[in-house]
């Protein structure tokens, strides 16, 4: 099986052998009060990749085929982060502070919650997440080994900070990966283009970009 891809079709050994990745596309990014909000953010922008994440995750749970959602988070004491995080920023709330949909960026808190057109399936993985990678500090390559995926199809948000982080973080540990590039959106048009160009540039460097319709001809 091939999906349809740049810089060339992105081979896939068997479909037992891909994950789809979903990150942190959690109220804090995407509504209003929230982190992205208090950054100065225009976070509506990122609602566009809502349809196509939905119809990945239909399409997954239909063929029952693994599904990881993360969401950026830290303890409500605050001991997995940084400093250095919470003082980066200039924002009108930090890291912890109390916003509109509670703490922001704490795990558990109504901003942390993943938005209400994704909700997982009880049964579905979340992975919580203190950095910007998916696999630092987390449970997340335990999971991968466990079910022997070796293909990771990522989406979320933002591409250029979470979502590349993560596909960077893959990349090393030996993992295919693709960018679903209209499942993915930035608060900067132009970062989400370079980051789209950058991560196939030299012969896919970092990994594959595809479509949502490239990646479900595929599996249909
Ligand atoms: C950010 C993320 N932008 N999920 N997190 O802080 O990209």
């Amino acid at each position: 099986m091939e999906i349809p891809a740049k810089p060339y079709p992105y081979p896939l050994p068997s479909p037992h052998q891909v994950a789809l990745l979903i990150i942190d596309m959690q109220r804090d990014f995407i509504e209003p009060g929230g982190f992205g909000d208090a950054l100065g953010n225009e976070v509506g922008r990122l609602r566009s990749i809502i349809p196509n994440v939905q119809r990945l995750l239909t399409a997954f749970r239909r063929y029952q085929l693994p599904i990881f959602q993360t969401v950026e988070g830290h303890q409500p004491d605050l001991s997995d982060c940084p400093p250095s995080k919470r003082d980066r920023g200039h924002g009108s709330l930090k890291i912890g502070d109390t916003g509109p949909m509670g703490r922001i960026l704490v795990l558990g808190e109504p901003g942390n919650q993943i938005i209400p057109e994704l909700a997982p399936l009880p049964d579905e993985v979340i992975i919580p997440k203190p950095g910007k990678g998916a696999f630092f500090n987390t449970s997340l390559e335990a999971h991968l080994q466990e079910k022997g995926i070796t293909h990771l199809l990522i989406t979320g948000v933002t591409t250029e900070v979470c979502v590349q982080t993560t596909m960077r973080e893959a990349n090393d540990r030996g993992y295919e990966c693709l960018l679903v590039e209209d499942a993915t959106e930035s608060y900067f048009p132009a970062f989400k283009q370079a980051t789209l160009e950058m991560v196939c540039a030299q012969g896919g460097i970092v990994g594959w970009v595809g479509t949502t319709d490239d990646v479900l001809s595929c599996l249909d």
